[in-house]
């Protein structure tokens, strides 16, 4: 039996490079419409813990359970409480913690292109505080509540809390307004994400090790509507295969590398 492989079959083989050449700067100030999909890479060198080590393999537990147990659907149902105290440590976690270069450049970027969107993994607001504006936030905030009677979504931002937040329309408790696995995303954020990703010239895939669905599929619906794939991360991910090109560093060296005095 032969296996016919045709060449245009074959994954595009990646270009890696260590650093922003010229060439890359020339094809990003070329570009009209820049959409970049970040993870928890990104808040790495703001001292925000990463999910996954190399690899994948799952980095975080808490009281000596996963990530993937502690911030459930099942868990919210069985134990809301313990739900808001795994959500409370990161939240006492993250309070002091500032954007690092990485988040500022990509406010910058912002600025400078006439069609710009941020789609992000990350809870931990970063971005925003910044000075991202046009961001999509695909698994919500660490730092907002969602009513579980009205639904109202509120501002929760005293760490640690002595109780769950009550709903400030209805008194009702509530959850924080994070999407946990096995949870759909929000209504229509990552509708408008996958538009996005659909009309970019350039769509970078930064700190993420691209496991999690379905984040993870934005980059090959960007490839697939033509979009040049640029992955930044400091290690090959489940992604690099699709990346046109791959620079192997830091997201707060690497960013900032392709601001090159472009005009506003
Ligand atoms: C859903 C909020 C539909 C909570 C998060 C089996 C196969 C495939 C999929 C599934 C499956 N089983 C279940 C699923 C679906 C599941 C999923 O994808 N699971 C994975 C684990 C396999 N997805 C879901 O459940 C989603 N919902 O599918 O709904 C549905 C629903 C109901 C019924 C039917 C269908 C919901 C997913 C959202 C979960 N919530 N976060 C919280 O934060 O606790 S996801 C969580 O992972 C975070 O948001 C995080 O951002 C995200 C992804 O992780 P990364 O951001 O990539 O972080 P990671 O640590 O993994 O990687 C960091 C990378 O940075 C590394 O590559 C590292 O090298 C790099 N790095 C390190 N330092 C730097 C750096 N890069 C640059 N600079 C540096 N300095
Ligand atoms: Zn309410």
């Amino acid at each position: 039996m032969y296996v016919i492989v045709t060449l245009s079959k074959l994954p595009q083989m990646s270009k890696v490079l260590r650093e922003v050449t010229d060439e890359l700067r020339r094809m990003f100030d070329s570009a009209r419409s820049i959409v970049v999909l970040t993870g928890a890479g990104v808040s790495a060198e703001s001292g925000v813990p990463t999910f996954r080590g190399g690899g994948g393999s799952e980095m975080w537990s808490w009281r000596g359970r996963p990530i993937t147990e502690l911030s459930s659907a099942e868990l919210l149902a069985t134990d809301p409480a313990l739900v808001w105290e795994w959500f409370d440590y990161r939240r006492g976690l993250l309070k002091e913690l500032t954007p690092n270069p990485g988040h500022f450049a990509l406010a910058e970027w912002e600025r400078r292109f006439e069609s710009f969107a941020l789609v992000t993994q990350n809870i931990d607001d970063l971005h925003r505080v910044a000075g991202s504006m046009n961001l999509f936030e695909l698994h919500g905030n660490i730092w907002r509540a969602r009513c579980l009677r009205c639904a109202s979504t509120f501002e929760a931002r005293e760490t640690p809390l002595e109780s769950a937040p009550a709903c400030f329309v209805c008194g009702g408790a509530s959850r924080p307004d994070v999407v946990l696995f096995g949870e759909m995303l929000p209504e229509g954020v990552f509708e408008r994400a996958e538009e996005a990703a659909s009309r970019a010239d350039i769509f970078f895939v930064i700190g993420t090790s691209a496991v999690v669905y379905p984040a993870a599929s934005l980059p090959i619906l960007a490839k697939q509507t033509g979009a040049k794939i640029i992955e930044v991360n400091p290690e090959q991910t489940d992604i690099s295969f699709l990346a046109d090109v791959t620079v192997l560093g830091l997201a707060g060296e690497i960013l900032p590398q392709f601001i090159s005095g472009r005009a506003h």
